[in-house]
């Protein structure tokens, strides 16, 4: 007997489709990891690539096929047969592996963030569910809510904006964020500051830009923005220096922070002044951690991002979003800015916070009905 995963594929209809300068989608590919124990109890993971390599590298095809032929098999010695107090990382029940073990043995192979959380994060809320222990606590949470955000695709018209930001307005958002692109900038900008003059506003450009539109972008100075969201491309950190020492909106970088490691290097380098922290991209949520703890005692803020999480993801997101350093709002948005169902209980907004789950683990379970009806496939994979 073993630990044994089930490689969940749904499909959720998002309540409209969210464009970026990378692509559209209409409908959020999912894939959620259970790690199923001796005993039966399950814990949950959620991998947030997109379908195509369009954010990252990453994507869901490739993410399953890694998962199961290469991380999962990584993990064996871990979570074999026969394993018990005396083999390390393991508790004296010898069931689940503790965390710092799984990142280890993960970080034989290259790359692969976001398969690495998805699997890691199933096998931590198992871990912490036989602790009777909150992601929160174990992180080391200091609040029972956090503020949340909201991320604006790129709408077909300033009409439909506006309409879709007075919605999240209306809805109590503590900021607003606005997908921009060449060419879906600075009218939209004006647009949504002639309405709120005073809105925590910031944009996302997903490395729709290039060094030579330093110009360009130092017109975004005149709409107050808390941040400037990844312009220039992922392995471009002298360009996003280039662009710091000429725009004053602060540079926040997103795609480009990988590590500890990576966000050291952008900070001391001058390339960023404020950090997202996606645990899908930095491969987990001990790294997500570690990188928040080197922004703390680098002065550096962070906020935490989102990737159109279920409530799986989202509950975890929540948690991490949570600790002293996350203190911009984060892309934590509700379950109905995304979806009509969700697999989980609903995220419900209150005075434009959620609040922080409390139960074992990252204290959200799917509703077995709706993953049911959501689920394309799903595959076995024992180790
Ligand atoms: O760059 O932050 C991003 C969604 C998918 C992929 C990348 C990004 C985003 C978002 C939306 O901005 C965040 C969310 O609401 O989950
Ligand atoms: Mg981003």
């Amino acid at each position: 007997m073993s630990i044994s995963f089930i490689i969940h594929s749904l499909e959720i209809p998002l309540v409209r489709p969210f464009r970026t300068s990378f692509g559209s989608q209409s409908v959020r590919d999912v894939v959620l990891v259970e790690a199923v124990s001796d005993s039966g109890v399950s814990g949950w993971g959620e991998c947030v690539t997109m379908a195509w390599p369009g954010y990252s590298a990453e994507y869901t095809r490739g993410a399953i096929n890694v998962m199961r032929d290469f991380l999962i098999p990584t993990l064996a010695p871990l979570l074999g047969a026969g394993r018990g107090s005396s083999v390390k990382g393991s508790i004296s029940d010898g069931s689940t592996p503790a965390p710092d073990s799984v990142r280890a043995a993960l970080a034989i192979m290259q790359g692969n963030p976001m398969a690495k959380s998805a699997i890691e994060t199933a096998l931590l809320d198992l871990w912490l569910k036989e602790r009777n222990l909150s992601l929160g606590e174990f992180l080391g949470a200091s609040r029972d809510r956090v503020d949340c955000g909201v991320s604006v695709g790129i709408p077909d018209s300033i009409t439909d904006l506006i309409a879709e930001v007075g919605q999240y307005v209306e809805q109590g958002y503590r900021r607003i964020k606005l997908k921009v692109e060449p060419g879906w900038d600075l009218e939209a900008l004006r647009a949504v500051r002639a309405e709120w003059p005073e809105i925590p506003l910031q944009v996302d450009a997903n490395q729709a830009y290039r060094r030579s539109d330093a110009d360009h972008l130092v017109k975004f100075d005149e709409f107050d923005l808390l941040l400037i969201e990844q312009p220039l491309p992922e392995d471009d950190l002298l360009g996003h220096k280039l662009i710091s020492s000429v725009v004053a909106t602060p540079i926040c970088l997103d795609e480009s922070i990988l590590s500890v490691d990576s966000a050291e290097s952008a900070i001391e380098f001058g390339a960023t002044t404020i950090i997202n922290i996606k645990p899908g991209r930095v491969g987990g949520f001990l790294n997500a951690r570690d990188i928040h703890d080197l922004c703390v005692e680098k002065n550096i803020p962070v906020w935490c991002g989102g990737m159109l999480e279920t409530g799986v993801g989202r509950a975890a997101n929540i948690a991490l979003a949570a600790l002293p350093g996350f203190i911009l709002p984060g892309d934590t948005s509700a379950s109905n800015r995304y979806y009509k169902e969700d697999v989980t209980e609903p995220f419900v907004l209150d005075h434009g916070q959620l609040r922080v789950p409390t139960g074992p683990g990252i204290g959200v379970e799917p509703i077995a009905a709706n993953l049911a009806e959501m689920s394309t496939a799903s595959e076995l994979v024992e180790v």
